[in-house]
């Protein structure tokens, strides 16, 4: 009998739990569609905090550009347009240079090196951050980039003249470097922008390829392991910090949790999605080792340049990077 009355009043309280407790919204923007693994994993990530939280706290994904368009989701989070974001670092670099890191060629060639490089430019991103009213919760790298290409690569020559596709600074001096003509396209549009003919050939990943199809146009893709850029999600420091502290803690444990989950799920896509290429038709080629020479060798020419501009923030992460 007793036992029946504790679970009743039980119940009760617990029924209460959600009127007691204010909820909380979040808006979080991204660049990128809703079935991407980057977004899968923020949609995981978003049930794991609403489930910790008993409700509390509900975080909306808002993909595919809808909500702010990808190099403008910083600015959104910043200007409460949303409450937190994804974005590719490397549309960040303008404002805070150290955010490139991850996207200078040849300096991280496994995902071992891509996670030491992000433990080193951790901590100057979320100073960064901290300036910008924003906070870290984690980062997530895309599949190492390699070259995809309509025509066979026999040499740099082969680049002149063609419509490269960019999605950064890098890919846009790469462009530049090679004397291709750099077209700015929105990873979502790859697939239309190959369609139309706009594009002939794109430095991303096996996995970006995939998830565009663009086995219609694209005939050989080429690891070159050129960078492992990463995403980033974050959020508005005045959004976390209105939360109760075991809130704050749950979203904490929850994002802990996303970067790890997707650095595995990252890794496991590299392999299956070059798989995928070459079951569409795509010739998975090794570039003439000539050629790979010379890509080097613009790779650090590439670095220098990085390094003379972005200046001792750069060194701080390159230099205990090359060291270790
Ligand atoms: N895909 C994104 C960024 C890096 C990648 O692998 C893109 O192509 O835009």
């Amino acid at each position: 009998m007793k036992k029946l009355w504790i679970a009743a009043l039980a119940a009760a309280l617990l029924g209460h739990v959600p009127t007691l407790l204010a909820q909380t919204t979040w808006k979080l923007a991204t660049g990128y569609r809703a079935e991407s693994f980057h977004t899968q994993n923020i949609a995981q990530f978003s049930r794991e905090v609403e489930q910790a939280t008993r409700g509390q706290l509900v975080i909306q994904v808002h993909p595919n550009n809808t909500l702010a368009k990808l190099n403008d989701i910083r600015q959104a989070v910043a200007d409460g347009r949303a409450q937190a974001g994804e974005t590719i670092m490397t549309s960040m670099v303008k404002e805070i240079p150290i955010a490139g890191a991850d996207a200078v060629p040849f300096v991280v060639g496994s995902y071992k090196d891509a996670a030491r490089l992000w433990k080193l430019q951790r901590p100057g991103i979320e100073k960064h951050f901290a300036q910008r009213g924003l906070t870290l919760l984690y980062a997530v790298p895309w599949p190492p980039q390699g070259l995809h290409s309509s025509k066979p690569v026999r040499s740099l020559a082969d680049f002149k003249g063609t419509q490269m596709r960019t999605y950064n600074s890098t890919t846009q001096r790469i462009a530049e470097l090679l004397g291709a003509r750099p077209v700015d396209v929105a990873m979502v549009d790859v697939g239309k922008a190959l369609a139309e003919g706009r594009m002939d050939n794109m430095i991303t990943s096996a996995l970006t390829g995939v998830e565009n199809k663009v086995w219609g146009s694209i005939r050989y893709y080429y690891e070159i392991n050129g960078w492992f850029p990463k995403n980033v999600v974050f959020v508005s420091s005045g959004a976390f910090e209105a939360l109760t502290p075991e809130a704050r803690s749950a979203v904490r444990k929850a994002a802990a949790e996303a970067e790890a989950r997707g650095w595995a799920a990252s890794e496991s896509l590299a392999t299956s999605a070059t798989e995928e290429l070459r079951q569409n038709g795509i010739r998975i080629e090794r570039i003439p080792p000539d050629v790979e020479l010379e890509i080097k060798r613009m790779g650090e020419k590439f670095s220098r340049e990085w390094v003379r501009t972005v200046g001792n923030e750069a060194n701080q992460i390159f230099v205990p990077y090359y060291l270790q």
